[in-house]
């Protein structure tokens, strides 16, 4: 009897303690923290309303639940006074490569150094979203110094995403022998989705993301293989197709990789499974992550998890269509998603194979855990800042860095 009375008594005395404590939690104004904090294991990281009534083909498709990550990793601003900046790419010294939407390059120090700007490109349409769009470093970088850049090309008939390269000089000043290696035909009169993303696949060849050119009089482009409007392109180091066509059509142009995009501006290898990844951005609502597979249509401008601006459906109003592949997840509302990287290194072993993407109009950096192809959990980093993250690259020494629009570089890791 007297150990029960010395347990009731232990019972009371916690839950007294307890309730004083809860207490002072509804008196004190919550204090103003990192989301990770904020937010409880089993509910998405997503809030807010929808923007619309469509409902996930499969549930891990959008809002799944929060992760959070239990390393105690810090967030840094390394280097700020970039003009713009669009693509940023990881040199084997642990230095970057930055390019700057106006039509220059920068490259910046594993501490966050810049050097001068880095003129004498070809003239780029900087209007709206265009620009010197990505960046990239060529496999045998450290020998050769290639580097691979998208950028609007203009004409007198329009404009369009071009893919080149050039040689970086041994002391960061210039960019030799700029070549233009591909042209996504044909030329058309629009400021607007270029898509422009570079991806390198294990053999050295490039994937090259484009655009349906935002006007609704060019969507159907995107359907259509003999052009370059809205496809993954699959090239070589000189603009050759690389490898077979996926299509068994005659008319087919070659380094159609996959179509049906409308705008994907994000690309990134698997470090495992060697497959392509990419994000789209959707009209308002439905943001895409895709599997990229080749061959496939991933269904632009018939199947969308988005409306119209203003609300109308696109198209028919279909989220489902036979022959079509099915985004592996959505937003909605958008993260107006941008360049995004694969987290490869062991440095922080809880993200390995997780996918970081940048996001825009949402304004923090997303964090994808990945299973067996399905998203089992999302994060949000730098969500405080106010910034628009416009590309995530992970650099030598297992740490992330991204760009923003107001041209500043962020370090999260160790
Ligand atoms: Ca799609």
């Amino acid at each position: 009897m007297k150990k029960i009375r010395v347990i009731m008594m232990i019972l009371f005395a916690v839950l007294f303690i307890t309730a004083c404590g809860n207490q002072r939690t509804e008196e004190t104004p919550p204090e103003k923290k990192e989301s990770k904090e904020e937010k409880p294991e089993n509910t998405p990281v997503e809030t807010a309303s929808p923007e619309t009534d469509y409902e996930p083909a499969f549930p891990e498709q959008t809002r799944v639940d929060a992760v959070k990550t239990e390393f105690d990793y810090k967030t840094r601003k390394i280097a700020e006074g970039l003009n713009s900046p669009w693509g940023i790419a990881a040199l084997p010294d642990g230095s970057f490569a930055i390019t700057e939407k106006g039509g220059t390059l920068r490259v910046m120090s594993p501490n966050g150094e810049l050097s001068g700007v880095i003129a004498g490109f070809p003239e780029v349409d900087s209007r709206g979203q265009g620009g010197l769009l990505d960046v990239k470093a060529s496999p045998d970088f450290a020998e050769s110094r290639t580097l691979y850049f998208t950028f609007s090309e203009p004409s007198d008939e329009g404009n369009l995403t071009a893919a080149a390269k050039g040689q970086l000089s041994e002391n960061n000043t210039a960019v030799g022998n700029f070549t233009v290696i591909y042209r996504a035909m044909p030329y058309y009169e629009s400021e607007g989705h270029y898509g422009g993303r570079i991806a390198l696949d294990s053999d050295g060849n490039l994937f090259i993301s484009t655009g349906d050119r935002m006007d609704a009089a060019n969507r159907m482009r995107v359907q259509e293989l003999n052009n370059g409007h809205g496809k993954v392109l699959h090239i070589t180091p000189e603009g050759q197709p690389a490898g077979e066509s996926p299509f068994d059509q005659e008319e087919a142009n070659p380094e159609i990789y996959s179509y049906g995009h409308r705008n994907v501006q994000g690309l990134d290898i698997h470090p495992e499974t060697g497959e392509l990844w990419a994000s789209e951005m959707g009209p308002q609502g439905g943001d895409e992550l895709n599997l990229i597979l080749p061959g496939k249509n991933y269904g632009w401008p018939f199947v969308s998890y988005g409306v119209e601006y203003g609300g109308a459906p696109v198209s028919e109003g279909k989220t489902i269509m036979e022959n079509t592949e099915q985004p592996v997840y959505y937003w909605d509302p958008v993260l107006a998603p941008s360049g995004m990287t694969f987290y490869s290194s062991d440095e922080i072993p809880e993200w390995k194979n997780n996918l970081f993407i940048g996001g825009l109009r949402s304004q923090h950096i997303a964090r994808i855990v990945l299973e067996d192809n399905k998203v089992v959990g999302e994060e949000r980093f730098l969500e405080s800042e106010g910034e628009r993250f416009r590309d995530v690259e992970m650099g030598q020494d297992g740490a992330l860095y991204a760009i923003t629009d107001s041209g500043m570089v962020y370090r999260i890791g160790k």
